[in-house]
């Protein structure tokens, strides 16, 4: 710490600090139009003179040295400042300082005494509103390079430049054209940080900043697991603007165009707000407790008819750990079956299962603080610039300030870019890849014998197979030339501290659950995890609440906390809080619930927040096994493919309508928080299982959100220690966390692994091929994924801005294969596999590699999810959504 007196106060700051930093520290205000926090210092407006040492400085550009006496609030040092902003704002129009004007530069002129006369600019310049979501007004920059230090250091995607001379010096995007044209991704860190609305977000929330507005509610992101804290304005009862929270643990006032600007579909029309009925073949409005009714006589009558295992309920990943935990004691406790899932089968349940073998628990090793410390990250089968973009900005910040990366995806996707090595793998692949990195390691005595020797097992068995690993044999399979790999495993052999994170190129395979254990190998061979070595093996876990749901036990062998169904003695704990038996048999898994239904077998089907006809794969099945149930129930925000199908359509609440919490990527529980009521009927998923358990006549108590956490935490002893209260005082507290008085554990297995020996267990796991394979009629691979500007079904992003941002659906193919079927940028084309049909318009890019194709899920009406197999990992039963056999057809 560096010891400054600031006009005659002493502080304490942090080395290196800013003389701005210690002024503010001491309480005294100084205006600082070129600074943000968050951004390396500008210096080049001059308003935050101060006198230091006896010498007029800018204070956000000058270092706090030990000892030196600061002044700010002498009268010539005042004058100077006044005329620094005078000079800026006299260049500027009127309405710069509009009496209602949110800005900074308003603030500061109001508290300094200059008035709306002295901005005397002719103005003149234009502006570009060509964005959804971010608009310029080129009269009010004051070309302070906020935005352009903002989007270049924060989010990494440099799309703005300063241009012009002098005066005329002004904000613009890096390609010349307009906004909505250039490589903006709409993660509104420009809108934030600058100080005189130039740039702003349209619509009521104009020209709120995070450090500017109104009174708002802090809550966390219901979009993806990186769990960003945002600050939500309302008036009301709508949305004004969602801001990132200048203090979020995770996100630290960072977001993306999903929790910042994707709310518009709250106020979509097509929100239900009323629950439907089935009534000769049609949906019609009902009364809750007709519908209710209809639910409750349809469950006892399947009960009744096939036993308890003849209800099903798919539990949601976006909703809150309450309401999963709440779900899972209705079916267990009201129903008395384990039947009960989430989406995390469709997704990261490999990661659970590989994880918990190699280690122990479920979730990522380490926080996501110390991954970003890292000297050398290993990213595999993720694509975080798109669908994590805070956590991939704080990747890409790594990068450029000196880590090295490695990048293992088949497509040249954003982080690649950046790669010291990018390794890219035919899909379905991994296994044998990473033996290979394994092999090499071993092979360069790049391991960690030590460690290997007291804190790991299955190290002869390990060694013995990779013998058939070498490089060149590694090359065949893959694809990955054996010099790249040999790169790769010495990048990752020699860091200090490497850290691997990876996504659903990793699971999503036949295979996924051994992927992720001969990925768990590398940091097992390391000695890079559990100790100082290293970051460990971290996914980078998808839904807003995927960890969470499962965490709740919304699956079908585990109880809340992962204490298996089948163990007597955690049914017991469970049942002692509940105060009645738990089946003991494990339920049904996702893709086994569709099974039954085709077969007859299961009778009724609760679908929460699930699309499953839009995003299980081969949907043309799912959809038969929805017709063949007798009764299907749905919670939906929205008339989904699969509410459609359903005999009862239930209007439930969305993440900005509710309270509770949610647990993100890396094990934090954060708060969740009402912003605005839910519209017409809708309630809480929360009251619809109470109603629903009231309506049959059993009382789940845990009446609150608050409540029910509580309780979990009796069934649970993992997350005894948290509470609302805790986390309304502490922000995020991560699990394990069994008491009160004591942090939660962000980083696990310092001392000991979670498994039966305390060691962490290699897998020595032979590569096998994937499910689907090319032939002469299916030619393609396609690879299914994600794209920055829509979520998962699309349902909440296809209603709103982002829709203008990326309006169609697109197969994406190499120019060689453009070339070779025929088919031009832009043209519609039919795309058939094995399963079924899909339409899309074509993308020629060189992102893809020859012979491979690339398309998303967020827009079900193209029917990409009929073209997926029902191949699944062996282990979890988690899609094959990567490989897929397919072939072009233009018409
Ligand atoms: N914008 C946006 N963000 C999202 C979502 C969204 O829909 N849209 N969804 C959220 C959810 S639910 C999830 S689970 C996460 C998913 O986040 P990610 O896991 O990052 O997402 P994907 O794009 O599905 O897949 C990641 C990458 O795996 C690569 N891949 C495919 N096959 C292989 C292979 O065999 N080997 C290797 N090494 N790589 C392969 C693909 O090319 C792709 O780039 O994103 C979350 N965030
Ligand atoms: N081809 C292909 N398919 C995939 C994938 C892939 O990579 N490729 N990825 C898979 C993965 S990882 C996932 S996680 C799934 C995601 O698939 P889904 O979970 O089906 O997708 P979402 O769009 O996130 O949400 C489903 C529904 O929940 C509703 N909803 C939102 N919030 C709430 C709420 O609070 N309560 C209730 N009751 N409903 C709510 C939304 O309106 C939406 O219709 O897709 C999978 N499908
Ligand atoms: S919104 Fe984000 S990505 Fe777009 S220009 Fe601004 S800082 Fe850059
Ligand atoms: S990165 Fe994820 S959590 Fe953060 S704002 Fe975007 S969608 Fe929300
Ligand atoms: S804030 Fe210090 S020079 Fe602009
Ligand atoms: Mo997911």
């Amino acid at each position: 710490m560096t010891e400054i007196e600031v006009d005659g106060v002493r502080v304490a700051v942090a080395e290196g600090a800013s003389l701005l930093s210690a002024v503010r520290a001491a309480g005294a205000e100084l205006p600082a139009l070129c600074s943000d926090e968050r951004l390396s210092p500008g210096g080049s407006c001059r308003t935050c003179l101060v006198r230091a040492g006896g010498r007029i400085v800018a204070a956000c550009v000058t270092p706090a040295a030990s000892g030196v006496r600061v002044e700010t609030a002498a009268e010539d040092l005042r004058q100077l400042r006044r005329d620094a902003v005078d000079v800026i704002v006299s260049a500027l129009p009127s309405r710069a300082l509009a009496e209602d004007s949110p800005s900074e530069l308003a603030h500061v002129c109001r508290s300094s005494g200059i008035g709306p006369e002295s901005a005397r600019g002719a103005g003149g310049r234009g502006g570009d509103d060509s964005h959804p979501y971010v608009h310029l007004d080129r009269d009010l920059c004051i070309a302070c390079g906020r935005c352009v230090r903002m989007c270049a250091e924060v989010q990494g995607t440099f799309a703005l430049t300063l241009t012009g001379r002098g005066a005329d010096t002004v904000v613009a995007p890096g390609t010349g054209g307009l906004w909505a044209d250039s490589d903006c991704v709409a993660c509104g860190g420009c809108v934030d940080t600058c100080p005189t609305g130039a740039i702003t977000q349209p619509g009521p929330g104009r020209g709120l900043t995070s450090a500017h507005r109104p009174t708002a509610t802090r809550t966390t992101c219901g979009y993806c697991g990186v769990g960003c804290s945002l600050d939500v304005v309302a008036s009301h009862g709508e949305v004004t603007a969602v801001l990132p929270a200048p203090d979020g643990p995770v996100n630290k006032g960072h977001a993306c165009v999903k929790g910042r600007f994707a709310h518009g579909y709250l106020a979509s029309p097509e929100r239900l707000t009323r629950p439907l009925l089935r009534r000769d073949g049609s949906l019609e409005p009902v009364s809750w407790e007709e519908a209710l009714g209809h639910v409750a006589r349809g469950l006892r009558e399947a009960v009744a008819d096939g036993g308890a295992d003849a209800v099903a309920a798919i539990s949601s990943a976006r909703a809150t750990n309450e309401e999963n935990y709440l779900l899972q004691k209705f079916m267990r406790t009201v129903i008395g079956t384990n039947n009960v899932d989430n989406c995390s089968r469709l997704c990261h349940s490999p990661s659970a299962a590989g994880l918990t073998a190699s280690f122990g628990l479920s979730g990522g090793t380490d926080s996501f603080d110390d991954v970003e410390r890292s000297d050398c990250l290993l990213v595999v089968g993720a694509n975080p610039v798109e669908a994590h973009p805070v956590v991939g900005a704080r990747l890409l910040r790594r990068v450029l300030h000196g880590a090295k990366l490695v990048v293992a995806d088949p497509r040249a996707v954003g982080l690649a870019l950046h790669a010291d090595v990018h390794l890219r793998p035919r899909p379905g692949t991994n296994v044998a890849l990473f033996h290979g990195l394994a092999h090499v390691l071993l092979a360069e005595g790049l391991s960690d014998e030590g460690f290997l020797r007291e804190r790991a097992t299955g190290l002869p068995e390990l060694t013995e197979l990779l013998k058939g690993y070498p490089p060149d044999r590694v090359a065949e399979i893959t694809g990955v030339p054996a010099a790249d790999l040999i790169a790769a495993a010495r990048l990752y052999g020699r860091a200090r501290r490497p850290a691997i994170v990876y996504g659903l190129g990793v699971t999503e395979h036949l295979h996924g659950t051994d992927g992720v254990r001969s990925l768990a190998n590398l940091a097992i061979l390391r000695g890079a995890v559990g100790t100082d070595r290293g970051y460990g093996v971290n996914p980078l876990r998808g839904q807003n609440n995927v960890q969470g749901a499962s965490d709740m036990g919304a699956l079908p062998d585990l109880l809340p906390g992962y204490g298996k169904v089948t163990d007597p003695a955690r049914r017991a704990r469970a049942e002692s809080v509940w105060g009645v038996p738990v089946p003991g048999r494990p339920g049904m898994r996702i893709p086994e619930m569709f099974a039954a239904a085709r077969a007859g077998d299961l009778r009724a089907l609760w679908v929460i927040g699930e699309d499953v006809c839009a995003t299980d794969p081969d949907s043309d099945r799912v959809a038969a096994a929805l017709e063949a149930c007798p009764l299907v129930v749905c919670s939906e925000l929205f008339l989904s493919q699969t509410a459609r199908h359903a005999d009862v359509v239930l209007p439930v609440a969305s993440w900005l309508e509710k309270d509770g919490t949610f647990v993100n990527f890396d094990r934090r529980f954060q708060r969740v928080r009402p912003a605005v009521p839910p519209p017409g009927e809708a309630r809480s998923d929360f009251d619809v299982v109470h109603a629903l358990a009231d309506v049959m006549g059993a009382d789940l108590g845990c009446t609150t959100p608050a409540e029910a956490l509580a309780e979990c935490g009796r069934v649970a002893p993992v997350y005894a220690g948290l509470s609302h209260d805790r986390l309304d005082r502490e922000g995020a507290v991560p699990w394990p966390c069994p008491a009160h008085d004591r942090p939660g554990e962000a980083r696990l297995y310092t001392e000991r692994f979670a498994t039966p020996d305390g060691r962490a267990r290699l897998a020595a796991a032979p590569y096998l091929p994937p499910g689907e394979q090319p032939d002469d009629r299916y030619p393609l691979i396609l690879v299914t994924g994600r794209r920055w500007a829509h979520y998962n079904s699309g349902s909440m992003t296809r209603r709103g801005g982002n829709l203008a941002l990326d309006p169609v659906d697109c197969l994406d193919l190499h120019p060689d294969d453009a070339l070779r079927y025929g088919v031009r940028e832009g043209t519609r084309i039919t795309v058939e596999s094995r399963h079924g049909q899909a339409r899309l318009v074509a993308r020629v890019s060189e992102q893809t590699a020859p012979g491979q194709v690339f398309g998303s899920f967020h827009f079900p009406a193209s029917g990409v999810n009929r073209l997926t197999s029902d191949h699944a990992d062996t282990v979890t039963s988690c899609p094959e959504y990567k490989v897929t056999a397919v072939r072009v057809v233009t018409q």
